[in-house]
């Protein structure tokens, strides 16, 4: 059971963040609109939730989940893999340390929390233009020494492995079809995304309730033979910074 959430709101200058979609000028005004409705789906949820201040020296700053990873044991400050978002960190780590054991990556590592999916006691970790060989093998160093596995995937397209691959609990995973023939995801029973919908991978399974991006049907009903509530919320705004749903918040 999820009990808390950390967020960040979006800064003035978020649209100075780094992008590579090419999907129009992004709306501070509507950004704000659908952080504060992400904020409160979680809070409906029943989570506690933290909003931080925005970080003007770091537009990409409200996308928490890179710099930061949180696990039942443990919580890393990343180091992560964009040079313009490292230093994000040095403002969680006082919020985590209220929670958590901190743990840190270190050079020559990178690690992007956004390539760290969790599945129970198990983590995969991408390898990305984000996150290297060396942050993985550190990052898989700390996880192991409280007692998790960990095992590393290639993440091919996309900017991170969760922009391609999420877990919905009931050993199950929301997955692109390039990803989904992976060995590592061998064992779980999967929902493989139809081609023009693969951004609603990033959808975030939260206390046996399905947060979807807004406006991809095929995906809503493939989740809805699952059997659990589903909300659909409109994230237009971040994915032309190319984020989602689950890069707003750490959950823990
Ligand atoms: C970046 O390129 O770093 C941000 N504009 C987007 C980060 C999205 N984060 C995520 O998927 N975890």
């Amino acid at each position: 059971m999820l009990t808390h959430a950390i967020t960040r709101l979006p800064g003035e200058n978020f649209a100075d963040g780094l992008t590579t979609a090419n999907l129009g000028h992004p709306s501070y005004p509507l950004i704000s609109q659908q952080h504060q409705a992400y904020r409160r789906a979680l809070r409906d949820l029943g989570l506690d939730v933290t909003v931080l201040p925005a970080e003007p020296d770091y537009p990409d700053a409200y996308f928490v989940e890179d710099p930061a990873i949180v696990t039942p044991r443990l919580a890393v400050i990343t180091r992560p893999g964009a040079p313009s978002r490292r230093g994000e960190g040095s403002t969680l780590e006082p919020v985590l340390k209220q929670f958590q054991p901190i743990a840190h990556i270190h050079a020559p590592g990178t690690v992007d929390g956004g390539d760290i999916l969790m599945v129970e006691d198990h983590f995969f970790i991408g390898l990305s233009g984000r996150t290297n060989y060396a942050g993985a093998a550190q990052l898989t160093g700390l996880l192991s020494g409280e007692g998790y596995t960990t095992e590393t995937i290639p993440v091919g397209a996309g900017l991170h492995l969760k922009s391609g691959v999420n877990y919905l609990g009931r050993h199950t995973l929301l997955v692109t079809k390039s990803l989904s023939s992976h060995p590592a995801f061998a064992g779980y029973k999967k929902i493989i995304l139809d081609k023009d919908e693969e951004y609603a991978a990033n959808t975030l399974w939260i206390n046996d309730t399905l947060l979807m991006p807004k406006g991809f049907p095929k995906t809503r009903a493939s989740l809805a033979r699952l059997g659990m509530e589903i909300i659909e919320l409109d994230v237009s705004e971040v994915r032309k910074m190319d984020g989602g749903l689950t890069c707003m918040s750490l959950r823990f």
